[in-house]
């Protein structure tokens, strides 16, 4: 269990009076479900699997069935699991401010699951597909296939619809989290690296509207040197802002 944490008068108020807050999410946030991180713990995701097999288009178009089998063990696993205390603070957290908006990194769908209304997946959604020719494709065809399908538009291969690297994000939800980041009053960061761009460069905008930067991370990060660093978990530190701000327990 994560120490009491001391929160910062300053934050505490910015908080109370916020109209317009941003939770801007990594796999940090859903590690206390069960869904592995990329880059830290033991359980990893990229120590095990070489990125560039199972996270690019060549690495698809390499070998497609791999990759597909990969997405497919990830879905399984993730259908397996729930969102977090950390989701849900997050999303009962519209209750208490005007406009409250996730961006997030991860594709695990959780932070809707859990009942946020408004978010922003910067990296797609594992449970969505498109081929090869970015036709769109529905779920419930596709989701069980134990090789990638074929599209019944242009019989191009079906794939995940999510980012890979060297992918470009999509560019309405970026331009959106760009736009929520440059006018927010407090941009909160939970369990991200901060290794991925342009994902990683929100909190900049954020900072250029003059939004109090945070961050919720056990462990150091390179944003340690620009936010507000509450060290601890997010199922562990989230409850606890919740009682600082809000003046009761979040249950
Ligand atoms: C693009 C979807 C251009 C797939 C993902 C050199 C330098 C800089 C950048 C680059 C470079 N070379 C290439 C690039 C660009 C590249 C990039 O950033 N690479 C980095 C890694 C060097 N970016 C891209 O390729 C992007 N596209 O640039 O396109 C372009 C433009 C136009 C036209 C063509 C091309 C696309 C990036 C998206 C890749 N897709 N995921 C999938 O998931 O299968 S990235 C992947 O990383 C996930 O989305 C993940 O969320 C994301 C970021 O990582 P984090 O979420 O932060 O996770 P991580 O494990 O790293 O960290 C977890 C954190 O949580 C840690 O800090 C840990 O301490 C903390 N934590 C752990 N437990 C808890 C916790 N915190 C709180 N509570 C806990 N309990």
């Amino acid at each position: 269990m994560t120490d009491t944490v001391t929160f910062d008068e300053g934050l505490i108020k910015a908080l109370r009076e916020a109209e317009n807050i941003i939770f801007f999410t990594g796999a940090g946030a859903s590690a206390e479900s069960g869904v592995p991180t990329f880059r830290t713990g033991t359980d990893s995701l990229w120590v095990d699997f070489d990125v560039e097999d199972y996270a690019t288009l060549d690495g698809f178009n390499r070998n497609p069935q791999k990759v597909w089998q990969w997405y497919k063990g990830r879905r399984e696993n993730m259908a397996a699991l729930q969102p977090n205390v950390a989701h849900h603070v997050i999303a009962r957290w519209q209750e208490k401010a005007p406009r409250v908006t996730v961006i997030t990194q991860n594709i695990d769908n959780f932070h809707q699951d859990a009942g946020s209304d408004l978010v922003i997946e910067l990296h797609g959604n594992i449970h969505h597909f498109k081929c090869l020719n970015d036709h769109p494709v529905e779920s419930s065809s596709v989701d069980n296939s134990e090789e990638p399908p074929l599209c019944e538009i242009c019989g191009s291969l079906v794939r995940p619809d999510v980012v890979w690297f060297n992918e470009p994000l999509p560019q309405e939800a970026f331009d959106h989290a760009e736009m929520f980041s440059r006018e927010c009053s407090v941009f909160i960061a939970v369990g991200c690296s901060m290794e991925v761009q342009p994902a990683a460069f929100l909190p900049a905008f954020a900072a250029s509207g003059g939004a109090y930067l945070v961050q919720i991370n056990p462990e150091a990060s390179i944003f340690d040197k620009y936010a507000y660093t509450l060290r601890g978990k997010a199922g562990e530190v989230l409850p606890q802002l919740w009682q600082a701000v809000w003046g009761e327990s979040f249950n």
